[in-house]
């Protein structure tokens, strides 16, 4: 999901594959090997995240959906009439629809994505259902800057929707330049609305990623699967095993793929060689606490204006205004 901050190619299939080969042989090339996380989501990958979010060790998706049916009136009227509603990264837009229900009249709702499948899905199912909302697809990465100037510019009252702590999957540094970027796209008085996974027992947050089900390991592998079949790689996958912890000082948990032994790799026609217990880092989802999330959106220019969170103080979902 990290891009922000790079220019990138323009958007089109031909350039997502050039864009993916250049940031795999960059990132197997580095001395701590690492891929992108955002590489992740193709279509096993994007079903194979969906499992993990029923997991029961996976608690991030139960926990956020208990917090929005438990506060929804309350969120509704601090959102207010009349709102377009705007989701970068919207996927299947799942998470967005019990919420365009209960909203008081929302007028539009942009889903931004990249899949055009999943969004045209997603629209069709959210129009049936509210045949008044103007439901609008957007094209694209929303890392990248390009796809806001598709937002069609209205007088429109816009919140932001980024629910399922995908805020915690960049850096901190990454993640003060992607809200700063969100509020570029603000007016006074607009806002988001921003879930995020919290601090917690490192037991609770390693068994979410290292679930009993191996969900996780086979998402995480996947990716080796995706080089070997996009990129011309000759992965052996049995020889690499899933590792999650957590790191503290980092308040994240880190996935990497371990090599089981001394081998040698190639992807598009290059070389790589790997030493037995090195890693490739494929992923960092960042934890915060309130208070760190509340100086977040200080700093990015919003004022947070409410937040929920659960009894175990797992989770939260942050209301600010620019
Ligand atoms: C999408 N993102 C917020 C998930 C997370 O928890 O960082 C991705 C994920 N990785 C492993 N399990 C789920």
């Amino acid at each position: 999901i990290p891009t922000a901050g790079r220019a990138g190619l323009p958007d089109s299939p031909s350039n997502h594959r050039l864009q993916f080969e250049r940031d795999v042989l960059a990132g197997l090339a580095a001395p701590q090997k690492t891929l992108p996380c955002k590489y992740f989501y193709d279509e096993i990958g994007s079903k194979l995240f969906e499992s993990i979010c029923e997991l029961e060790d996976y608690y991030l998706t139960r926990v956020e959906a208990d917090i929005f049916s438990c506060a929804l009136d309350e969120m509704t009227m601090v959102l207010g009439q009349g709102v377009a509603l705007v989701e970068p990264g919207a996927g299947n837009c799942e998470k967005a629809e019990p919420l365009l229900v209960a909203m008081n009249d929302p007028v539009a709702y942009y889903p931004l994505d990249i899949s055009p499948e999943i969004l045209l899905a997603a629209q069709q199912r959210i129009q049936r259902r509210l045949p008044t909302l103007d439901v609008v697809p957007v094209i694209g990465d929303f890392t990248s800057t390009t796809v806001w100037q598709q937002l069609p510019k209205s007088h429109q009252r816009k919140v932001l929707f980024f629910p399922g702590s995908t805020i915690g999957n960049f850096t901190p540094e990454q993640a003060r330049e992607l809200l700063q970027r969100f509020a570029e796209q603000l007016r006074p008085g607009e806002g988001i609305l921003l879930g995020a996974d919290l601090v917690k027992d490192s037991v609770v947050l390693e068994r979410a990623y290292h679930d009993s089900a191996h969900v996780t390991e086979a998402f995480n592998k996947n990716l080796l699967t995706r080089i070997n079949n996009e990129l011309n790689g000759n992965f052996n996958i049995d020889d690499f095993a899933h590792r999650a912890f957590y790191h503290r000082v980092r308040q994240r948990v880190e996935m990497h793929l371990v090599s089981l032994t001394d081998q040698k790799v190639e992807v598009s026609g290059q070389q790589f060689e790997f030493a037995e217990g090195e890693t490739i880092h494929t992923e960092n989802s960042h934890k915060y606490t309130l208070s760190g999330l509340r100086t977040l959106l200080h700093e990015t220019g919003f004022t947070t204006q409410k937040f929920w969170t659960d009894n175990k103080q797992h989770y939260a979902i942050y209301y600010a205004e620019v």
